[in-house]
């Protein structure tokens, strides 16, 4: 099934996303060093331990990447202010780095895009690293006044502001799995993450909207848990990964509470009082991003410590990453929130996107049929009471794909990147057809 912009409601806005890390180049502009720098300069972490320093040179060719975005006719362009940009020792402005903001958002305004700004994907300044990034609370505080100070020289002309991108990976994936930087395997630092990535949010949102500051969300992402069989302990596990991934987080920022099954587990290792700070993490937010990829099969893994869970493979069709393709899980956590938790709050699916092994020959007709399969999942959750309002597909370019480096290609647009020559496939034409107005 092929829609167009005009299968969703008026004003439904369509962009791309990307994050200044994983696109812009971090040996320009007199960036600081960040812990993904350290994370991929240690054997073992990352492919080929390939590092952001050069990506997709975005800092220089960010003109012509804002004319792709605007070429495939879309309404708006989500990006991310790096930290170690603006503050490259974590606290000290710089000024180069605000002016390369500044730059980039007259940039979009002039070709008609909204700019979507996210405060925190990934970048933690090495100084701050140095002194225990999110398992020390003190850091919260520090990214307030990080939020405050690239809000003063932009905030004036973004449309809206994320504070932070995938929570969960912030905290689980890179302090319990040890998969991203900082690469800890310890409950004890990701119980701190889990909650101080919460608290920094809810600092950041106070402060901004001390400032004057309007449109202020956070952008969640969500893994479909299943039970990979109906016995009681695989389908306990399937509600303990939801608690972990999913619940956690939302339910903080909407109740003021964090799931039971999870605090089983984490209770002992959480910081003191942290029930005081329940109340500012659950303040009021104007939107909510929901990013989403793929569904997990969770059984219960015996004689393992807590969480005691593994995951098993399902049969659908995969994609570069090995994540399965499941857009029914996109329309199950649209109506979800809008039933379950934040009633007629305007919804974002803020990420949504597939990796292929993609070259400049080949049409990438999977990732055509994946993206109109999540649109119409989208639409379908409309239809069903979700008040959703736009859709960003991940990624507007090839980039840095973290611990998988450049080896895996989510963008619409090929990147070379021994030339950084941008080819654009036949899904960014397919979505440009799609997106075509009338006038
Ligand atoms: O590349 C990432 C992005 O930085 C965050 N969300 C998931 C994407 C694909 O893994």
């Amino acid at each position: 099934m092929t829609l167009s912009r005009f299968d969703f409601p008026e004003g439904f806005l369509f962009g791309a996303a990307t994050a200044a890390y994983q696109i812009e180049g971090m040996q320009w502009g007199g960036a600081g060093p960040c812990h993904w720098d350290t994370f991929s300069a240690t054997p073992g972490n990352v492919v080929r331990a390939e590092n952001g320093d050069t990506a997709c040179d975005h800092y220089h060719n960010w003109p012509q990447d804002l004319d792709l975005l605007k070429r495939a006719n879309m309404d708006a362009y989500r990006f991310s202010t790096a930290w170690n940009r603006v503050m490259p020792d974590g606290v000290t402005p710089n000024p180069e780095g605000l002016d390369f903001y500044d730059r980039l958002v007259d940039g979009m305004l002039d070709r008609g895009l909204k700019p979507f700004q996210t405060l925190y994907h990934w970048e933690m300044p090495s100084a701050l690293a140095d002194k225990g990034g999110w398992t020390n609370r003190d850091t919260c505080h520090r990214f307030a006044d990080f939020a405050e100070c690239i809000t003063a020289r932009i905030g004036d002309r973004v449309a809206s502001i994320a504070t932070i991108n995938e929570p969960w990976c912030v905290a689980w994936l890179s302090h319990f799995m040890g998969i991203h930087a900082p690469g800890l395997r310890d409950i004890r630092a990701a119980a701190r993450a889990m909650h101080h990535i919460l608290l920094a949010h809810g600092l950041a949102v106070e402060r901004l909207r001390g400032m004057g500051q309007g449109n202020l969300g956070i952008v969640l992402n969500f893994d479909y848990a299943q039970p990979a069989t109906d016995k009681p302990e695989d389908v306990k596990a399937a509600a303990l990964w939801d608690g972990i991934f999913n619940r956690w987080f939302i339910e903080a920022i909407t109740r003021r509470t964090y799931p039971e099954n999870v605090l089983e587990g984490l209770a002992p290792h959480m910081p003191a009082n942290w029930q005081d700070d329940m109340a500012l993490i659950g303040q009021r937010v104007d939107w909510l991003g929901l990013n989403y990829y793929t569904r997990h099969l969770n059984a219960h893994a015996p004689g393992t410590p807590w969480p005691s869970l593994k995951d098993v493979a399902g049969d659908r069709p995969k994609t570069q990453m090995g994540w399965e393709i499941y857009p029914e899980g996109l329309h199950h956590f649209l109506t979800r929130m809008a039933k379950d938790y934040v009633g007629d709050l305007p919804l974002y699916v803020t990420e949504n996107g597939m990796a292929n092994a993609d070259d400049t020959d080949t049409p990438d007709k999977v990732r055509e049929d994946f993206l109109f399969a999540h649109l119409a999942a989208t639409k379908r959750a409309i239809a069903d009471g979700a008040n959703v309002k736009g859709f960003f597909y991940w990624s507007l370019l090839d980039n840095y794909e973290w611990a998988e480096g450049y080896e895996k290609r989510f963008g619409l647009v090929h990147v070379d990147f021994d030339t950084l020559k941008r080819t654009p496939k036949s899904s960014y034409h397919a979505l440009a057809r799609a997106l075509a107005r009338n006038d």
